[in-house]
């Protein structure tokens, strides 16, 4: 390797106070694992010196605690972009002193090359191998590794060897061109290849390699619940329905599925299926439960942004690489969520909301209206440009003292006009074609708690007239009941 080894505070060394730090990865997959923790060390000893010290930080998606963590705690983040998921972080949020900029993945890259958000300085990217004449292979992500290369006035590598350069078998590397210029993007089925499996960048501008060994940190998720459980049954028997009733193709649908315990459940409801045939992928996250789904045969062959899978199944993932390589395709998140794609092949869309309202707006992200949790991250991606929109939550939170379905909600993420399909443990709310107050009776019977179903009627009772029956004045009344007394059930109207 004709490249200069450097440690990882040598490299947090030449990143400079104010500058744009593009990271690779998406979850913890692919994320750079060593630099970060150096660049906080640095912002630390600047803080003492006196000195200011912080970046803003552009990723693919959410990181790992030795990244968003421990920067937020040494105060380095000036500004987020475009998601996270860390509790450090999003305290720093929350109390104003990291300015987050919440956006849809697809777009974070063209954004940039377009200028409406400012470019990456310094690319910190993890590899598997890197050639003398610079043709990276990107390690268990591709999120916005390549956008972030193309742009930045250097480059940093991290090169990992705990991760096969046999990656590059499984990665299609490709950028639409500018505008006016643009042409389709030739993907008609998730496994079909437009672009490279590695990333060819100018040589001069890699300023130095850190060698590493280590697996991605994936935490383990949590076991599922009798809740999670039945909300997989529900999309499952409603799919399934769909399926038999001739409105989704007899090869069945690409799927999407988001993140966290609720999408896990549903996907091993689909591997339990008798009706729905093996079905293909078109994702941004392939989790734990994606690999199983390629090992029963279940799942043919997923198209995802990043493969966030835990320690023991990526050794076997590389045990048994010859397996998997014909089934999983890593792309850039400007084509894994690109609207034109996922509308093209009429993907079926799973994401998880926080609260949705009994018109069908979703609220994915804030807690009360103020408070971020981690971030629209790809759902809005694929939530407008679906075939079928599907959002699911349990229908209570906090030990039923919070109902998930609200008069409104608190925060838009998703609108009604998104939104064909609402779950929750209690039920489908089927809300294709239908007008705001059917809409409001589905929800509340079938997706809303039961002690929570006479109170919401009450809200629609007292709610009369208009196309979608309001009282602004009790509008975030179930809210308000709960800051005041610890239970949205104290309502009072
Ligand atoms: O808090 O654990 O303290 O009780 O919210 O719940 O169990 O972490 O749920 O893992 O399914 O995540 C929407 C956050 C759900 C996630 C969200 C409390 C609840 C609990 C969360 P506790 P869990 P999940 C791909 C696509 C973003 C958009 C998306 C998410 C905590 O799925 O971030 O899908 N989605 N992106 O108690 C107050 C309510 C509440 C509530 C739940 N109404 N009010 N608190 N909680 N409902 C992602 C990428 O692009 C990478």
């Amino acid at each position: 390797m004709g490249f200069k080894k450097i440690t990882a505070d040598e490299a947090a060394a030449l990143i400079r106070n104010g500058e744009c730090v593009g990271v690779s990865g998406l979850t913890a997959a692919g994320a750079v694992k060593v630099v970060p923790a150096a660049i906080a060390r640095k912002a630390l000893s600047e803080h003492e010196a006196g000195r200011e010290f912080r970046i803003s930080l552009m990723s693919g998606g959410s990181t790992h605690p030795d990244a968003d963590g421990i920067l937020a705690r040494s105060d380095a983040l000036e500004r987020r972009m475009p998601y996270q998921s860390n509790p450090d972080l999003r305290g720093k949020i929350n109390g104003g002193d990291t300015q987050y900029i919440d956006m849809h993945l697809s777009v974070v890259t063209q954004a940039m090359r377009y200028g409406h958000i400012p470019k990456v300085d310094t690319a910190i990217v993890e590899v598997s191998h890197v050639s003398d004449d610079g043709e990276l292979t990107f390690t268990t992500s591709s999120s916005n590794n390549a956008g972030f290369c193309m742009m930045a006035d250097r480059i940093i590598l991290e090169l990992n060897t705990y991760h096969s350069p046999r990656l590059c078998e499984i990665h299609d590397v490709f950028l639409p061109d500018d505008y006016p210029n643009r042409q389709p993007i030739n993907i008609t089925k998730p496994w079909e290849r437009v672009g490279r499996g590695t990333l060819k960048v100018d040589p001069a501008k890699i300023v130095g390699v850190v060698e590493t060994h280590l697996p991605d940190p994936v935490p383990a998720f949590k076991h599922s619940s009798p809740v999670t459980d039945r909300i997989g049954l529900n999309i499952v028997r409603f799919l399934e329905k769909e399926y038999v009733e001739g409105r989704i193709p007899k090869v069945f649908s690409p799927i999407q599925s988001g993140i966290g315990n609720v999408a896990n459940a549903v996907l091993i409801s689909l591997k339990d299926s008798e009706i729905i045939p093996p079905f293909c992928m078109y994702t941004e996250v392939a989790q734990n439960s994606v690999i199983d789904l390629l090992k029963s045969g279940r799942c043919k062959f997923v198209s995802s942004s990043t493969i966030t899978v835990t320690e023991d199944l990526q050794k076997e993932f590389y045990e048994n690489f010859d397996f998997f390589k014909d089934k999983i395709l890593l792309r850039p998140t400007e084509i894994s969520n690109n609207p034109e794609i996922i509308r093209r092949m009429g993907v079926i869309s799973m994401n998880t909301a926080i609260e949705a309202d009994i018109f069908g707006n979703v609220n994915s992200t804030h807690f009360f209206g103020k408070q971020m949790m981690n971030g629209i991250g790809g759902s809005c991606d694929y939530a407008r440009a679906a075939a079928y929109t599907i959002f699911s939550c349990p229908s209570t939170a906090k030990n039923g003292t919070i109902s998930s379905i609200v008069p409104m909600v608190s925060h838009t993420d998703q609108p009604e006009h998104d939104v064909d399909i609402l779950v929750t443990e209690q039920g489908v709310a089927d809300l294709r074609g239908k007008s705001p107050r059917e809409r409001a009776r589905l929800i509340i019977n079938n997706c809303a708690h039961p002690d929570y179903r006479p109170l919401l009627n009450r809200y629609l009772e007292l709610s009369e007239g208009g196309h979608t029956p309001h009282t602004l004045e009790y509008a975030f009344s179930f809210h308000t009941a709960f800051l005041k007394t610890g239970d949205m059930r104290n309502v009072l109207f």
